[in-house]
C-alpha cells in the first residue's frame, strides 16, 4: 500500500514485538469490509442483526470488565511530569515504553495485525490529520470505518511524509490489572492494551482527536475541543454556527440533533449537525474562527435516545450501525435499551449475554454506556457543511455543565478572557438519587479534564493566546448554559430537549447585538422577555427563577474554583486569577 519509509519501519518493529501471524492493509473498499463482517460473524465476534429492519447492522458484546473509558488506567507521557500538569496521570515515557513492551510482547502470536490507515477531518483538508492505527480487533477495524475516513486514499495522501500518529492497539486477555491507555504527546504515538471497548480503542476518538489533537493544536497554534458543532438557519435561510462543549453525559448528541419546538419550526427555524463530540478549531485568514468535526460517525450512548428525546440520532442507527453491549429482542432479532419504548422485549438477550424472560429480568437489559457507531451521513439534519474542508465559521461558543442551583439557564461572559475563565470554572454535579438532593461537585474545564494531553495551566494559557490572535470584532462570543436547574422539590424547572433552541436564539441574536441583556456580578444574563418563551407553559416566576444568582451558592463555588485552581500553582495564567478576584468581588 505504500513505499513511505518511516510508516515501514515502524510497522516492523511493532510486528516484531507484538509477532502477529498475518499483517492485512486496510484498503477502505466496501468489499474487503463486507469479508472482515463475514469473517467476524462466523468467529462470534459479531452478530448480524434483521436485514431487513436494520440494514448492515451489527451488533458486539465486550467482556463485563470492559465497558467504559478508564481514567485510572489512561497516562499521557510527556517527558515530565509537570508537561502533564496535575490532572493527568504520568508516568516517564522510558518507563512506560519498558513497561508496556513486556505486555505487547508476543500478544498478537496466532492472530491478524489489521493496519489502518486514517484520516481525522476530510483527506486533505488543511484541518485534517493523519493516523494509522494496528490492531487485532475486526471491530475496531469496522468501528474505524464508520467514524473516521480509512483506506487507500488516506495513505495516498499521506505519501513520503512522516507527519502522522503511531497508533497501537492490542486486545490481549482484556485484563482490567494490565490495562493501559498510553498517550505520548512528544512522539505522536498512542498505545493501548487489554481493552477492547470503544473509547479505549477507537484510538482516533478521544486518544488522537483530543489529546494528542490538544497537544499538537497547543505547539502550531490551533485547538482541539471537547465541544459539538451545530448550524442554526432562520427563517431567510442564513445559517449561523454554533459550539458546544459539555461533560460526558450531559445531552451534547441531543443538542447537535435538536428538533425545534413546532412554533420555531413553523416560523422555519432549522438546526444543521456538523459534529457531536469534538471540533477543531482554527482562525481562518479573515481572523474568524473555523471549526471540523474530525470524525465520520456518531458513538452515542443507546440508553435514552427515543424517538422523543433524539429523533434524529435514532434514525441515524437505522442502517450500517453498530451496537455494543444494547440488549437483543430476540423475536425478531433486533436492538433495545431502556429508553428505547416502554416495551422491553420478553424474550430477550441482555447485554451480558444471559437470556431472560422480560417478566422476571432484575437489571438493565442493555448496559448504561451501551453505544451506537453510525455514520453520520445517515442523520437526517447532517449539515450540507459537514465536508466543508475549510471548516465553518463560529459565532458563539457555548459552556454547560448539570448544576441544580448554581448556574443560571444562560449567561453571556463579557469578553473573550472572561469566557476563558467561564470554560475553566465549568463543573458538573453528580445526579444524586433522592429528590432535590445535590451532588458532588467535579470541575471539569471545558469538559476536557479526560481528555487535555498536556498541563491544564499551559491549556488555559493556550485558550488566552488564541484569543489575542482573533480578530476582536469576529471573534466567538462566549456562553454558558445551565439546562438542569432544580426547584427545591428537586424538580427540572427548564424544559429542555428542542425548547433548548430558545436559548440558542438568544445567544445568536446577543452574537449579533440584537438581544437585550442586565449585566450582573457574572456576566451578562437575559433582560426581561429577551429569552422567547411563546407557546411554552413556563410561568414567568419559574423563568426568573431560572435566570437568579444565588450569591451566596457562588460565593461557595468561588471557593472550590480557588482549591482547584490552586494546584496548578505558579503555571495558572494570571488571567484566569484576575477573573476570579473579579467575581469574588462582584458577589461581596
Ligand atoms: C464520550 C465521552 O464517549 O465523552 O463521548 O465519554
Ligand atoms: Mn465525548
Amino acid at each position: 500500500m505504500t513505499n513511505n519509509k518511516v510508516v515501514l519501519n515502524w510497522l516492523n518493529e511493532m510486528a516484531e514485538m507484538t509477532k502477529p501471524e498475518k499483517i492485512v492493509w486496510i484498503d477502505g473498499s466496501e468489499e474487503q469490509l463486507e469479508k472482515l463482517r463475514a469473517e467476524a460473524v462466523a468467529t462470534g465476534e459479531l452478530i448480524k442483526l434483521n436485514q431487513e429492519k436494520l440494514p448492515g447492522c451489527y451488533y458486539h458484546r465486550t467482556a463485563e470488565n470492559d465497558v467504559a473509558r478508564v481514567e485510572d488506567r489512561t497516562f499521557i507521557c510527556t517527558p515530565t511530569k509537570e508537561e502533564a500538569g496535575p490532572i493527568n496521570n504520568w508516568m516517564d515515557p522510558a518507563e512506560m515504553y519498558a513497561k508496556l513492551k513486556k505486555l505487547y510482547t508476543g500478544s498478537m502470536m496466532g492472530r491478524t495485525m489489521y493496519v489502518i490507515p486514517y484520516s481525522m477531518g476530510p483527506v486533505g483538508s488543511p484541518f485534517s490529520k493523519i493516523g494509522i492505527e494496528l490492531t487485532d480487533s475486526i471491530y475496531v477495524v469496522l468501528n474505524m470505518a464508520i467514524m473516521t475516513r480509512i483506506g487507500k486514499a488516506v495513505i495516498d495522501s499521506l505519501g513520503d511524509n512522516t507527519d502522522f500518529v503511531k497508533c497501537l492497539h492490542a486486545k490481549k486477555d482484556v485484563d482490567p490489572e494490565e490495562r493501559y491507555i498510553v498517550q505520548f504527546p512528544q512522539d505522536s504515538t498512542i498505545w493501548s492494551i487489554n481493552s477492547a471497548y470503544g473509547g479505549n480503542v477507537l484510538l482516533g476518538k478521544k486518544c488522537f482527536a483530543l489529546r494528542i489533537a490538544s497537544y499538537l493544536g497547543m505547539k502550531e497554534g490551533w485547538m482541539a475541543e471537547h465541544m459539538l458543532i451545530l448550524g442554526l438557519e432562520n427563517p431567510k435561510g442564513e445559517v449561523k454556527y454554533i459550539c458546544a462543549a459539555f461533560p460526558s453525559a450531559c445531552g451534547k448528541t441531543n443538542l447537535a440533533m435538536l428538533i425545534p419546538p413546532e412554533y420555531l419550526k413553523k416560523k422555519g427555524y432549522k438546526v444543521w449537525t456538523v459534529g457531536d463530540d469534538i471540533a477543531w478549531l482554527r482562525i481562518g485568514p479573515d481572523g474568524r474562527l473555523y471549526a471540523i468535526n474530525p470524525e465520520a460517525g456518531f458513538f452515542g450512548v443507546a440508553p435514552g435516545t427515543s424517538e422523543k428525546t433524539n429523533f434524529n440520532a435514532l434514525a441515524a442507527t437505522k442502517k450500517n450501525t453498530i451496537f455494543t453491549n444494547v440488549a437483543i429482542n430476540n423475536d425478531d432479532n433486533t436492538v433495545w435499551w431502556e429508553g428505547l419504548d416502554k416495551n422491553p422485549p420478553e424474550n430477550c438477550t441482555e447485554w451480558t449475554g444471559k437470556q431472560v424472560n422480560g417478566k422476571t429480568f432484575d437489571g438493565k437489559l442493555a448496559h448504561p454506556n451501551s453505544r451506537f457507531t453510525a455514520p453520520a451521513i445517515n442523520c437526517p439534519c447532517i449539515s450540507s457543511e459537514f465536508e466543508n474542508p475549510q471548516g465553518v465559521p463560529i459565532s458563539a461558543i457555548v459552556f454547560g455543565g448539570r448544576r441544580a442551583k448554581t448556574a443560571p439557564l444562560v449567561y453571556q461572559a463579557r469578553d473573550w478572557e472572561h469566557g476563558v475563565f467561564v470554560g475553566a470554572t465549568m463543573a458538573s454535579e453528580t445526579t444524586a438519587a433522592a429528590a432535590g438532593a445535590v451532588g458532588v461537585v467535579r470541575r471539569d474545564p471545558m469538559a476536557m479534564k479526560p481528555f487535555v494531553g498536556y498541563n491544564m495551566a499551559d491549556y488555559f494559557a493556550h485558550w488566552i493566546e488564541m484569543g489575542k490572535k482573533l480578530d476582536p470584532e469576529k471573534a466567538p462570543k462566549i456562553f454558558h448554559v445551565n439546562w438542569f436547574r432544580q426547584d427545591d422539590e428537586g424538580n427540572f424547572m427548564w424544559p429542555g430537549f428542542g425548547d433548548n433552541m430558545r436559548v440558542l436564539l438568544w445567544i445568536l441574536d446577543r452574537c449579533e447585538n440584537r438581544a437585550g441583556a442586565v449585566d450582573s456580578a457574572i456576566g451578562y444574563l437575559p433582560e426581561d422577555g429577551a429569552v422567547d418563551t411563546t407557546d411554552l407553559d413556563l410561568n414567568p416566576d419559574v423563568l426568573k427563577e431560572l435566570l437568579s444568582v444565588d450569591k451566596d451558592i457562588w460565593m461557595e463555588d468561588v471557593v472550590n474554583q480557588k482549591e482547584y485552581f490552586a494546584q496548578f500553582g505558579d503555571r495558572l495564567p494570571k488571567e484566569i486569577a484576575k477573573q476570579l478576584e473579579i467575581l469574588e468581588n462582584n458577589l461581596k
